[in-house]
């Protein structure tokens, strides 16, 4: 079966790729089928965007696809970036370190430690009859907090400023296969595995 990934953003491909290495499918992103859709991000909660997103691209592709959406939520800012840790930065174009710059300078006012979570939530977005489409949702967390300096070279986003209290590491130190097992998109794409394995077997 082949299998559609809705996000353009390479981290989080390769993660995924990575988690469902068990199954018997066959992962394709976007640029597989040479599909360029922009999806406006509109929705109000991490599954609606992850389910804007699965939907737009199943329905362009006709196959079940999954759709992404996450973010870093900080205690002392009432939860911010959140839903909208991609677009955070009032800069055009920003990159990742300058999100991760941006970020500090906003908590830098505030005493550590500095606790935060990392949410995911994966649609898993199946064509249906008549044009329509059967979604499923299944969400992961994974908690730390935000510290001053970066450390670590692995994963991408906030990774090397988000640490692990019980790992002693920060996220972009724990090499892929440890950050697969413990992160929010790790525990979410792992709960979507039943569902991933009832459409393999033609009973969903
Ligand atoms: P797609 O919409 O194409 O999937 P995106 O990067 O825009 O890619 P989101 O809208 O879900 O994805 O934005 C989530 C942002 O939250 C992402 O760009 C990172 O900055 C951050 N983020 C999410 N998961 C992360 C992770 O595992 N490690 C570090 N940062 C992460």
């Amino acid at each position: 079966m082949r299998l559609l990934l809705a996000t353009n953003n390479r981290g989080k491909m390769a993660e995924i790729k990575a988690i469902l290495s068990d199954l018997d499918l066959e992962i394709l992103t976007p640029a597989d089928l040479q599909l360029e859709l922009e999806v406006p991000e509109v929705g109000n909660t991490y599954a609606e965007n992850a389910a804007l997103k699965g939907a737009a691209f199943c329905r362009a592709s006709g196959l079940p696809t999954l759709g992404d959406d996450s973010g870093l939520e900080v205690e002392a800012l009432d939860g911010a970036p959140g839903l909208y840790s991609n677009r955070f930065v009032p800069i055009p174009h920003a990159t990742d370190a300058d999100r991760r710059k941006y970020l500090i300078e906003r908590l830098l006012a505030h005493p550590r430690p500095w606790k935060a979570r990392f949410c995911c939530t994966v649609a898993l977005v199946r064509p249906a009859d008549n044009g329509q489409v059967r979604v499923s949702y299944h969400e992961g967390f994974c908690y730390g907090e935000i510290i001053p300096e970066e450390r670590g070279e692995g994963g991408f986003g906030y990774d090397p400023i988000f640490y692990i209290p019980e790992e002693g590491r920060t996220m972009a130190e724990l090499g892929m296969e440890v950050k697969n097992r413990i992160s929010h998109r790790g525990r979410a794409v792992q709960a979507a595995k039943p569902a991933l394995v009832e459409i393999l077997q033609g009973r969903a």
